[in-house]
Order: C-alpha cells, then structure tokens, then sequence
C-alpha cells in the first residue's frame, strides 16, 4: 500500500545510514572510503590521469597551503570560476576540508554578474584558468588569485593578484601546520546560485550534513558493484554536477573523464576510447543524441554504455520512447533535483520505473514530500497536482544574508517550496506537469526573469517589461520578453551571459498585473504560445 499519513508522503527508498558524529566534514567522509587504488579522473582531451592516491594527496596539500599559506579558516569564502577539469574537484575539496565555503559561478557569466556574485559573497580568494584572469580581475580588481594552470602562470607574471599556482600548492606537505579547525556537519560547505521562485539569483546555503546525506544518496542510486566509468559533461559549478563528480561519486571508487565543456563528438569519441559506462546528461543533449541516432552509432562505438541519466529539466515522453527505441541498450534514467535540495530529490533506478514516462521517479532516500493546493495551502492526496514541497537531510539550510527569501521557501517545519507543479501516484512515482516559479530553463541553465526585466528596465526606451519562457524543441525553452516601448529604439543584449540572451521578443501596450503589481507571467505564456 501507498505509505502515507497526514499527507505527507515518504521515499520508498532504502532507508540512508547517516553518519552519527557531528565533528565530521564532507571531504573526511569521501576519503575516509578509500579506493586507491584506480583512477579517479581522466582528463579527456590529454588522457592524462589522476589516481585517487594522487587525488587525496592533492587535496591535503591544497588545503595545507590554503591554511598555511593563505590563512584559510573556517568560515571563509573561496571561489571558483573554471570550466570543468580535473582540478576542479581538488579545489572544492580542498576548501571543504577545512570548513571554509566555495562559491563556484559559471565561466560564461559576464563581469558585471560575476562582480555581483562576489559583492554578495564577499571571498577572499579566487581559484581560475589564465583565460578567465581578465575577466575576474575586471570583476574583483584586488581579489588574490590562484591560478589553475602553469602556463599562464609564466604568461601572466606581470598579474599582482596571483598569489600561486595550483600545482605548487598541491606539492605542499600536508603534515604541515595547518591549523586544525572543528568542522561540524551543519557548517557550511557550498554557496552555489539560485534564483529559487522568485527574483535575481541568492546564494544557497548547503552545509556539510546536506553533502554527506547527498554522497549517500548518489551511492545508493548508482548500484556499483563493479567499477563504472563515467563522462562529466555537465558542468561542476552547478549543483548536478558538484554533488556527483566533485563529491559523490568519488566515494564510490569510480573513474571520471572530464570534458571541459560539452561538445557532442568530444563527448561522444571520449565514450569509445574510455569505454565510458554511464553518461549523465541535460535533457537537450539527449535530444541531439536521438536526432542523429543514426549518424552517431556508424561513426562511433558506443556498445560500453549501458546507462544514460537526465536530470536538470524536464524531458517529454516522446523523447523517452525515442531514445528507447534509437538506442535498446541502454537504460534511460530520470533525475528531479533542485540547488535548494542540494541535488537529487527524486529518481528513477531501472528502466522499467524510467518506463512510466513522463515520471521525475521515487523520492531519494530519507525524503518527504506533500503536494500543496497553491490557493488553499491544504495538502493534497495522492494523484491530485498542486505545488512539491520537500523535507529532509538533503534540505538548504537558506539563503545566504537573505531572511526574506529564506521565510518565504523554507517554512518553520522545514519543508522546502520546490516551485514546481506536480502530483504523486499511487506508487510514490512523482510527475512535474509545470512550474509555479518564474524561472527559465534554457539547455538546463537557470535563467531568471527577474534579473532580465531589471536590464531592460534600465533601457531609456523601455517604459516597463516581463520576461517569459517560450518552449523550444531544442533548448527547452526560450527567454522571451513583452516590452512597453517609450519611443523607438534599439535594445542591447550583451550584458548578460549567452546563455541568458532574450531570443525572442514581442512588444506590448501594458504589462498585465495584479493589484499589488506582481506580473502575471501565466497570461503572457498563454498571450505568447496561443498563436
Ligand atoms: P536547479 N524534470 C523536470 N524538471 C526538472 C528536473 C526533472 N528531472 N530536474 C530539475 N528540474 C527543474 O536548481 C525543476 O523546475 O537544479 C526544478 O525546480 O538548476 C529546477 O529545475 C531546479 O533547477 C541530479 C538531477 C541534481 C537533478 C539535479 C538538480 C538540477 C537542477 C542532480 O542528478
């Protein structure tokens, strides 16, 4: 039978073994699993490789030269702007070890949303790639920096902000006299970016207990007896790949080959030579995969893989039966998440729960959910949709400096207002059918509204403004604005990353509120894809 009780509903999951001792950080956690003796990360463009003896010891001589060297404590802010590779996850463990935060921000980002990104979390030192210098330097001016790779580091001596290199800190002996801090599962480990229901992006809180809970879950969703190889393509700096390929899998042993971005025959070519297993994925990636299913199994052998998981956005049941049908060998696999969640809420395992399609899957284990009528504030039973809310170890402690946003996403029992629309069948299988909150979703990246209306407001030719998503085949969907024009006048849209640019826009006598002024978004969708 349904297991549920005062409507809340609970994960059907094995139950998750928690770490007891408070004194614990999420790096000890992994490590102390070790897996020595195979290969950790393979970088997929040199081949090059580090072992999980290499791994650690890294780790411990970035952390000792962070403490030593940099006067790294507890508490600080670190951040990270760097496309994937195989250091990435060095530096965030590194940090994590010692109890200080890492930010991390996407390398595609523009100045000016770095620079606030940095005003909002105020780090005191930055690990980057010499490409991205002129960008943070631009950004944050006086902010130290450790560079990432050695060339740049001779190519760049002229750069007072550096303050060393990633490989000579590395090299620092461990046993040195770092200075040895408390760290308790509920200090905090990330401070990744959300836009959350509503507004420009905040910082989310996740702590050292919402980490190791997200390691357990990660572990327990990818059975792995044996030793799988996996392919990183989705970035680091988001939550999806942070809890999986920076923290998660690594306590499982597996191998990793690191892409610095996505690029289909990259990826695909990497699958083959590495005899890669398992390939997590945004949904629009997938799309690409089935549209040229023909092409790509004549060009590559990609007979090693046996698992491709989706997570991120939502992926439409026609795209699950083609892909099932394009590729029958391999196991199509859901994953439902949020920042907020630290990850992974809910799943599918197998193919056969993938196969009641359209389902985000059971929820992780030790989670709880209710589905919430948005107009009553009554919890709903099974089948009846309403808005998802979550409860559990995985949970964001908040959002960082921000009371008013935190009271209005985490209520008092600590349930989390996911912002998405959904229902829970008589199985627990949950299905997301929309989204409350205003946020866009383009190729999987969080694209808010908020902070698109607030530019082109600062336009002198727009008189008042609202940005929509348009569902698009490929990118899932589109930024798309209605704007009140003054006078006419050309609109710039450079000043935000690529990924945030307005495709499409429509103009508007007046943008329609409701008495106290909050855009009603829902009229415009209707207004924007009825033709
Ligand atoms: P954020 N189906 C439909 N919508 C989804 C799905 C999905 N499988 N996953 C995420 N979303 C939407 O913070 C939903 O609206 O994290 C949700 O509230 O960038 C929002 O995206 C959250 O966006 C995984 C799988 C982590 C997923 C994730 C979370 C990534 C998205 C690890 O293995």
């Amino acid at each position: 039978g349904f297991c549920s009780s005062n409507s809340i509903f609970y994960s059907k999951r094995k139950p998750l073994p928690l770490p007891p001792n408070n004194a614990l950080d999420v790096t000890t956690f992994i490590s102390s699993r070790a897996h020595r003796a195979t290969t950790a990360f393979v970088d997929a463009a040199t081949a090059r490789r580090l072992t999980y003896t290499q791994l650690w010891r890294s780790v411990e001589g970035v952390a000792a030269s962070l403490s030593v060297d940099m006067g790294i404590r507890k508490g600080n802010v670190v951040l990270i702007l760097s496309p994937n590779s195989i250091h990435f996850p060095v530096v965030c463990l590194a940090v994590m070890s010692l109890g200080a935060i890492i930010t991390t921000t996407n390398p595609l980002n523009t100045t000016r949303e770095i620079a606030k990104q940095i005003a909002d979390s105020k780090p005191l030192l930055a690990f980057t790639i010499s490409d991205l210098l002129p960008k943070i330097t631009a950004a944050a001016p006086s902010l130290p920096i450790v560079l990432m790779d050695n060339d740049g580091a001779n190519n760049n001596n002229n750069n007072n902000n550096i303050v060393a290199t990633l490989d000579e800190m590395a090299k620092k002996e461990p046993v040195a006299q770092r200075v040895k801090e408390r760290v308790e599962q509920d200090d905090t480990a990330t401070l990744l970016y959300s836009s959350g229901t509503t507004g420009p992006s905040k910082g989310v809180v996740s702590s050292h207990r919402n980490l190791i809970a997200m390691v357990q879950i990660v572990l327990g969703r990818f059975h792995m007896e044996e030793n799988e190889t996996f392919i990183c393509t989705v970035p680091m700096f988001h939550i999806y790949g942070l809890v999986a390929f920076a923290t998660g899998l690594l306590a499982s042993g597996s191998t990793i080959v690191v892409l610095s971005k996505f690029e289909m025959h990259d990826m695909l070519s990497s699958i083959e030579r590495f005899r890669a297993t398992y390939l997590p994925l945004v949904p629009p990636i997938l799309v690409a995969m089935l549209n040229n299913a023909a092409a790509i199994k004549g060009k590559y052998d990609i007979t090693s893989l046996h698992s491709v998981l989706s997570g991120g956005a939502p992926l439409s049941k026609e795209v699950i039966e083609g892909f099932v049908a394009k590729y029958p060998n391999v196991t199509i696999l859901q994953g439902y998440g949020l920042t907020e969640s630290t990850g992974v809420g809910a799943s599918t395992d197998s193919l056969e729960e993938s196969r009641r399609y359209g389902t985000a899957g059971l929820l992780s284990p030790a989670t709880q959910a209710m589905i919430v009528d948005p107009e009553s504030g009554q919890s709903l039973p099974v089948n009846r949709t309403g808005e998802l809310w979550l409860r559990g170890p995985t949970i964001m402690k908040g959002y960082f400096s921000n009371e008013e946003a935190t009271t209005s996403t985490l209520d008092s029992k600590g349930w989390l207002r996911t912002g998405d629309i959904c229902y829970i069948d008589n199985d627990g299988f949950i299905f997301i059918v929309d989204r409350l909150k205003e946020l866009i979703k383009y190729k999987g990246y969080q694209v808010p509204p908020a902070e698109l209306e607030a530019l082109l407001l600062t336009h002198p030719a727009i008189l008042d403004a609202a940005v929509i998503p348009y569902p698009d085949k490929e990118a899932g969907q589109h930024p798309m604005a209605y704007v009140v024009r003054k006078a006419g006048s050309s609109l710039s849209e450079t000043q935000v990353a690529p990924y945030k640019r307005i495709r499409k826009v429509a103009f508007i006598s007046s943008i329609p509120k409701n008495p106290s002024g909050k855009i009603l978004r829902k009229d415009l969708i209707k207004l924007a894809t009825s033709k």
